[in-house]
């Protein structure tokens, strides 16, 4: 017990004293408020050819201005009006005309304002470049029920089947069939298509009967190996990206059919063979492709690709309707919105690209686009249906220099 009251005395004696010595304490006085500074350097120019991308790296120095949000602008001047070219850190400056270029930068924190130009001369360099992706890289059309006329146009092995591709694509009308979901294929532009700041950049032109939209992949050349590497592709996220019926990371094997087993035709005059062709995903699913009366042949599988062939993607819904009373012979298909080969609106603004985590990705133009078939529907006697690709057009081209 007295030791308890011992403590208790302590313990009030220290109360004493700190309550007393708080009286004595000295008013604070505030730091006195500074302003926040920035600092810009960064080099006072650059050169570079047409079409090509140089980076300017600012140097920023900003002092007592913690948890001031900062942002940047980069614009330049033509025909005497400011256009906005950038809002990052860096730019990466591509211009499709030569000339000498003016521009500026502006850093803001808070009220402060930090204003820096350099000019950018961009050189001629002779070369003359064209609106569309002209080369085909690689192809690899999904199943189809035109599979069969490759051999006699020139797709005989996986290899040859780039020659159909280019020669569709050299023709200006032939559409390059895709097959079902995740056929491909891959082109490349002969100039880096540029991410114009606040517009559109290029149209993937589709024929658009009977068709699947194509989801859109693009690469941009990076490291000026001449090749798009597999860590430069990103895929441009429309306006089904981030719906609950979109299904990411998809893998659908198709299998080679069994010619040697007899037809299992359906209920409707035009199911031929209900289990021509066998598939299954890596959700589980499996199933056949019925080939209809539309065909001549059975083959809507390549015959160099052995026992089966994969494909994987994101995988889109695609609503289609039986219209006519359950015949299965007049159907109507939907589309998308905006983002895709073959949608309502399939003019592309490269911002749209995103990575494998959905997180979008700053690129200062393309090189390459693979485009492949988004969802996996067939419509009755027409059968699969597919992407047809026409062309992919560059929508800021300028043909030529300056004079
Ligand atoms: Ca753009
Ligand atoms: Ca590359």
């Amino acid at each position: 017990m007295k030791k308890y009251i011992n403590y208790t005395l302590l313990l009030s004696t220290l109360l004493f004293i700190c309550s007393c010595s708080s009286d004595d304490d000295p008013i604070p006085t505030p730091e006195p408020q500074t302003n926040p500074t920035i600092e810009v350097t960064m080099g006072s120019s650059f050169a570079v050819d047409r079409y090509n991308v140089i980076k300017i790296e600012p140097t920023i120095n900003i002092a007592n201005a913690e948890g001031v949000p900062v942002s940047y602008q980069w614009s330049i001047n033509e025909n005497g009006t400011d256009s906005i070219i950038g809002k990052e850190k860096t730019l990466a400056f591509i211009s499709p005309r030569n000339g000498a270029y003016t521009v500026d930068f502006t850093v803001t924190c808070g009220n402060i304002t930090q204003k820096k130009a350099t000019q950018v001369t961009v050189k001629t360099n002779g070369k003359t470049f064209t609106k569309q992706a002209g080369k085909v890289i690689d192809y690899l059309p999904a199943p189809f029920d035109l599979y069969w006329l490759f051999q006699y146009i020139g797709g005989e092995s996986r290899e040859t089947l780039l020659n159909v591709a280019q020669t569709n694509l050299d023709s200006g009308s032939e559409a390059i069939e895709l097959g079902t979901f995740g056929g491909y294929v891959v082109l490349q532009f002969d100039h880096t298509v540029i991410n114009t700041y606040g517009k559109r950049d290029f149209f993937v032109n589709c024929n658009n009967t009977n068709k699947s939209p194509a989801i859109i992949q693009v690469a941009y050349d990076a490291n000026k190996n001449g090749i798009a590497d597999e860590d430069e592709w990103y895929e441009i996220a429309g306006s089904e990206h981030h719906k609950s019926t979109t299904i990411k990371d998809y893998e659908i094997t198709y299998y080679e059919p069994d010619y040697s087993k007899d037809p299992v035709p359906g209920k409707l005059a035009w199911q031929v063979n209900t289990e021509l062709l066998k598939w299954s995903d890596n959700k589980g699913g499996v199933g056949y492709i019925t080939q209809t009366d539309r065909t001549s042949s059975d083959s809507y599988y390549p015959a160099w690709a052995g026992k089966s062939f994969s494909f994987t993607g994101t995988k889109l819904y695609l609503p289609t309707k039986d219209v006519s009373d359950g015949e299965g012979t007049k159907w109507n298909v939907g589309t998308y919105d905006w983002g895709y080969g073959g949608a309502k609106d399939s003019t592309i603004d490269i911002d749209w690209a995103v990575n494998k985590d959905g997180d979008k990705v700053n690129l200062p133009g393309i090189d390459f686009v693979r485009l492949y078939t988004s969802s996996f529907n067939e419509i009755g006697p027409e059968g699969l249906l597919t992407a047809k690709i026409l062309s992919v057009e560059d929508l800021n081209f300028v043909a030529s220099d300056k004079n």
